[in-house]
């Protein structure tokens, strides 16, 4: 069964097969977390994403992780919050479900995702929060090669909401 945790910390830090950047559609690096991740990975994860040549919202590509001690780094496209009545909660659920696709694709057993679109992106973070665990939870299979899922926090407050959706979620 695969362990879905939350954390609070830095994503580039952390040692798992794979982190999730949070990026937009050029793939070219911007603010926040994604700034963060090609800072920490260095210049060539910025030549392979240019390469690319970009990623819808809502979609997902992959690429190494260069200097990060993550051996991939799976960027997806979070929407833009604009009232909620632009499928914004369907596009956040394939960034999800994408992300997992590949890491499927590529026989991974531990992902971090960041709290997608819920920073520059202005997505409220409760329900944020409720479709990363949601979609997560009902992707995964009973024997999924996947063994842990980590949710990435960057405030304590962020933490404690993923902590209450984990905590709800396992008492239903
Ligand atoms: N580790 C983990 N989480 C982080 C880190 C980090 N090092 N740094 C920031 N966060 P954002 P978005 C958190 O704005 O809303 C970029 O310019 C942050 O506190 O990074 O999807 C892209 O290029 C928040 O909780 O992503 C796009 O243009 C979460 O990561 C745009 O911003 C997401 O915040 C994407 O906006």
């Amino acid at each position: 069964m695969t362990q879905l945790t939350a954390v609070r910390g830095d994503i580039t830090q952390l040692d798992v097969d794979a982190i999730v950047n949070a990026a937009n559609e050029s793939l070219l690096g911007g603010s926040g977390v994604d700034g963060a991740i090609h800072r920490a990975a260095g210049p060539e994860l910025l030549a392979a994403c240019r390469a690319i040549g970009g990623c819808p919202t809502g979609a997902a590509r992959i690429t190494p992780g260069f200097a990060l001690p993550a051996r991939f780094v799976i960027h997806t496209v979070g929407p833009v919050w604009r009232g909620g009545k632009h499928q914004e909660p369907a596009l956040l659920a394939s960034c999800y479900r994408e992300s997992l696709a590949l890491a499927h694709d590529h026989a991974l057993r531990s992902i971090a995702f960041p709290a997608i679109s819920t920073g520059n992106y202005g997505f409220p973070l409760a329900l944020a929060t409720r479709i990363a665990v949601d979609t997560v939870a009902s992707s995964l299979a009973p024997d999924d090669p996947l063994q842990r899922v980590t949710f990435c926090c960057f405030s304590d407050h962020d933490l404690a909401v993923y902590e209450r959706e984990l905590a709800q979620r396992a008492a239903s």
